[in-house]
């Protein structure tokens, strides 16, 4: 059954429709104490083939997807590298640029490669999350967040997870060489998050995150 979003309980169930950890790991520490949270895979919930052209069509494809499956508030998460000497890719490819099974491992690798000789200015990058929350399977609520960096030469750190130890901030800093906290408070996946949760709760009459109503 559909969540009939005038009438929230309490606390609101989210189901989070990612099998990646490190994302999961995130996306729960986003989410905060405010909501009861469960995965897709503990649902029984199959996550869909990643068909879109856009992060916002996957990410909606992915939300609407588990929700339907489940009857309850679904949220995904589709996000990747856009990379200015590769014209914005690997993008919607991210995961899958060094093939269809790729490691992370293998995805930063074939990147450093594809940036060999590049100089450190065009090496300008940025991360993309869009995270869409399905309502139910007819209304989602979107929200993109980026962060801009560049490619560095080699891996540093080993927070973080995917392509973190190879995306270097403004400040000297790879995001694998963040806490986890910080990495969330700068990173394309904070900064839609925070606004993702606002609309939700706003959606749901739920008032902002100290309790307090609209
Ligand atoms: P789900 O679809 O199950 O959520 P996925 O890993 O397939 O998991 P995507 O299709 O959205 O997710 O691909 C995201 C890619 O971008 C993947 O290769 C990640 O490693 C990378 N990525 C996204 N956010 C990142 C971050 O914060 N740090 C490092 N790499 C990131």
């Amino acid at each position: 059954m559909p969540l009939d979003a005038s009438k929230p309980t309490s606390p609101v169930h989210i189901v989070v429709a990612t099998s990646n950890p490190g994302k999961l790991s995130e996306l729960r520490e986003l989410l905060g104490d405010g909501f009861e949270i469960s995965t897709a895979a503990e649902r029984g919930a199959t996550m869909p083939e990643e068909t879109g052209a856009t992060f916002d069509e996957n990410a909606i494809l992915k939300a609407t997807a588990i929700a339907r499956q489940t009857g309850e508030i679904a949220l995904a998460d589709d996000s990747g590298l856009e990379v200015d000497h590769l014209d914005g890719l690997p993008g919607v490819l991210t995961a899958r640029f060094a093939g269809p099974m790729a490691t992370d491992a293998a995805n930063r690798k074939k990147l450093l490669r594809a940036l060999e000789g590049i100089a450190p200015a065009r090496r300008r990058a940025r991360f993309v999350s869009v995270i869409a929350i399905a309502i139910d399977p007819d209304t989602v609520l979107t929200a993109r967040g980026n962060v801009e960096g560049h490619i560095t030469h080699a891996e540093r750190g080993t927070g973080g997870f995917g392509y973190d130890p190879i995306f270097e901030l403004a400040s000297g800093k790879t995001m694998a060489e963040l806490e986890a906290g910080e990495k969330n408070a700068i990173s394309h996946r904070g900064a839609a998050m925070r606004q993702a949760i606002a609309d939700l709760r706003d959606r749901l009459g739920l008032g902002d995150v100290d309790g307090d109503q609209p």
